[in-house]
């Protein structure tokens, strides 16, 4: 066999980043029947992505997890990264497209998550996918000068990064994972990660698509990520890519309870698939979203369900008030009209998914590009409030916020801006929509690899 294209699309498999990327395969799969896709991920995430219908020349291909037999639950998750990124690293990616290979027609081109920058070293062209914030893709490109210029410790935290193309409008407190030692093990593994990106992405990619739409960033930043990145495709939001799944998983019935209650009454939470509240903010927004009296819909992994106020959910229940949920269809919910305010931890899916709902946002960032993405809401685009250092996430300021999104004149103001934005999004994908235009150029450059 031969001749025709073989596209890997290889995961990162830890937090949201494979979803995005399997988002990503099937609109190529769909866009491309003659091609062959293959999906790479590691066996523990591999049953959940090929749940559902599938376009027929999608298949799915096992990555090692570096693990071995080893016990996977017992390992802490920054070790998890670790060991999956060194057997990635020392061939494991190869072998898994030789596998891909095996069956048929070779892999003639990677389409990787770009934490998965060996791909640069397989010997076929790859396409990077960046699923973050695309400023914070800038930062790392940029790393060894701006820790020349600032070092790991800038006293000038709150400096406007302006010498430097694309950053003028973030402060020196918003840069991701840069430098190399302080902060623990998670730090240190992303820091060797993100080096790597850096390195690896300006000399080796084919093409870089980012979560993006045209028109999304002031000019400055769009000159900056189109100079600083290979051939940078703005395709996304992933999520509405044509042939993406569009059927929201619905089990815990937040859209019914949704379902008639007035418009925009609603306050949404939740802080993505790995931040955490530390238990004293938890509480907090749990007593600010009482002190507001608005209805809730929060989504909040179950392990932190115990940490909440006494009585906190029984009283919500007894007054119908809020729902908690340990999963939420997130993009489906913010596109529900009763919603009136997103409090999260602005990871990029979040806030594309805010954006693309209409919904202003309250931002609370943890780390990595979250810092930056809460900063473009608040100053960029105008739709939203973020918490930072100086201004802590107690209940009294969660509840100003909140109620100021849903009631007040600011939130008036903020919503029409969500809602330009929505209107740009929808755009970029009409028929001669940037995005639109940019994944057919995507397909065409994956499919002139034979
Ligand atoms: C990391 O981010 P997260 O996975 O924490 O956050 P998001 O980028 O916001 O993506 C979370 C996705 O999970 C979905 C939601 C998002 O697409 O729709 N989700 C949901 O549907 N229901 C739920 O109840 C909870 C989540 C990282 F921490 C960030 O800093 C990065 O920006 C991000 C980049 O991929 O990855």
């Amino acid at each position: 066999m031969g001749g025709s294209p073989h596209v890997a699309v290889v995961a990162f498999p830890f937090s949201s980043h494979a979803p995005k990327l399997l988002a990503v395969a099937r609109a190529v799969a769909s866009a491309a029947p003659s091609a062959t896709v293959s999906f790479v991920s590691t066996a523990d995430t591999l049953p959940r992505f090929k749940a559902g219908a599938a376009p027929a020349n999608l298949r799915f291909v096992e990555l090692a997890s570096g693990v071995g037999d080893g016990d996977l639950a017992g390992t802490p998750p920054w070790r998890r990264v670790e060991l999956f990124l060194e057997a990635a690293e020392a061939g494991g990616l190869k072998q898994a497209l030789e596998m891909a290979g095996a069956a048929g027609t070779k892999v003639t081109c990677v389409v990787g998550d770009t934490f998965m920058s060996m791909a640069a070293e397989v010997g076929v062209p790859w396409v990077a996918v960046w699923t973050g914030g695309p400023t914070a893709l800038l930062a790392h490109i940029v790393s060894d000068t701006l820790l020349q210029d600032i070092g790991e410790h800038a006293a000038s935290r709150g400096d406007e990064l302006v010498t430097y193309p694309g950053l003028g409008s973030y402060r020196v407190r918003d840069l991701p994972f840069i430098g190399t030692e302080h902060g623990g093990e998670f730090r240190r593994i992303m820091c060797l990660l993100f080096r790597r990106v850096a390195q690896r992405v300006p000399r080796a990619a084919t093409a870089v698509a980012i979560n993006a739409f045209p028109g999304l960033f002031p000019p400055d930043i769009s000159a900056a990520l189109a100079d600083a990145l290979p051939n940078c495709l703005p395709i996304g939001p992933y999520f509405l890519l044509p042939g993406t799944s569009a059927a929201a998983d619905d089990t815990h019935g937040c859209l019914a309870w949704l379902d008639g209650r007035p418009a925009c009454s609603v306050a949404y939470v939740c802080f993505g698939t790995v931040a955490s509240l530390p238990p004293d903010e938890l509480r907090e927004l749990a007593s600010g979203l009482e002190a507001t009296g608005a209805p809730f819909l929060w989504s909040l992994r179950e392990d932190s369900w115990p940490l909440l106020p006494p009585g906190f959910m029984d009283r919500a229940k007894a007054n119908n008030s809020g729902l908690l949920v340990p999963w939420a269809p997130q993009a489906a919910v913010l596109r529900h009209p009763a919603v009136g305010a997103f409090v999260t931890h602005s990871g990029w899916g979040a806030v594309l998914e805010g954006m693309s709902g209409g919904v202003p946002m309250v931002c609370r960032p943890f780390f990595g590009d979250q810092l930056m993405n809460a900063r473009a809401v608040e100053h960029l685009w105008c739709f939203g409030k973020a918490f930072d250092d100086d201004k802590p996430f107690t209940s009294g300021a969660v509840a100003e916020a909140v109620k100021s999104l849903l009631a007040g004149e600011e939130g008036v103001q903020m919503r029409a801006r969500a809602r330009e934005l929505q209107a740009k999004v929808v755009d970029a994908f009409g028929p001669d929509g940037g995005s639109t235009d940019n994944f057919r150029k995507l397909v065409e450059l994956l499919c002139a690899h034979e």
